[in-house]
């Protein structure tokens, strides 16, 4: 019997490594093998599937409902789903993981840099302008971030490769039963 689908789910601040750990882990899984994998990238998903959608709360929400909503289908279908939205509400991560829940595992998991390294790389210039008030509702700066009060798993990446983050991940999967 084929095992069943899964989702891996990270969050955090922009600019906190969710997207490098995401792909780091996405390669792992492929060379596994055996089931399909799809990465559902911020913002890749902002470019594709949510074109039109801004940042307010509302904006976010409905975001995170469509990944969601994607990869409850993918989950359902026995794939393996990898999200990397900032995904800020907690409510709204909460109501994602019901959605999949019903068809396979929900595993989040919270990238932990703090939004003081977070601002300090500013690898793509965008703290300075959400400073200068030129990006209004910047997540960390002038907008919330509930912190994920009891994630599957936490990155301490300030302490932890890149590398090493994406096989914690694999560990966790692998305690779960779920690969
Ligand atoms: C947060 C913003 C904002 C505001 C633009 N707040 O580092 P990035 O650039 O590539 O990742 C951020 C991305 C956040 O999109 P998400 O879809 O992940 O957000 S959410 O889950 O809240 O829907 C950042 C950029 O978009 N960006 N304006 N105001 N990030």
């Amino acid at each position: 019997r084929s095992k069943q689908g899964f989702t891996v789910f990270f969050t955090g601040f922009s600019g906190s490594g969710k997207s490098t750990i995401a792909n780091a882990l996405m390669v792992k899984l492929m060379e596994m093998g055996g089931r399909p994998v799809t990465l559902l990238d911020g913002d890749i998903v902002r470019k594709n599937l949510s074109s039109e959608l801004g940042f307010s709360k509302e904006h976010r929400d409905l975001n995170i409902r469509r990944i969601g909503y994607v990869a409850s289908e993918i989950t359902k279908n026995g794939g393996i789903a990898i999200c990397a939205p900032i995904a800020p509400y907690a409510t709204t991560r909460r109501a994602v993981r019901e959605d999949i829940e019903q068809f396979g595992a929900f595993i989040e998991v919270h990238v932990a840099t703090s939004i003081e390294e977070c601002e300090r790389r500013d690898r793509k210039g965008l703290y300075k302008l959400a400073r200068e008030g030129k990006i209004k509702e910047f997540t960390g700066i002038s907008d919330p971030y509930d912190v994920p009060a009891n994630p599957e798993l936490r990155l301490e990446t300030e302490a932890t490769e890149v590398d090493n983050c994406a096989h914690q991940v694999i560990l966790k999967l692998e305690s779960m039963g779920l690969i």
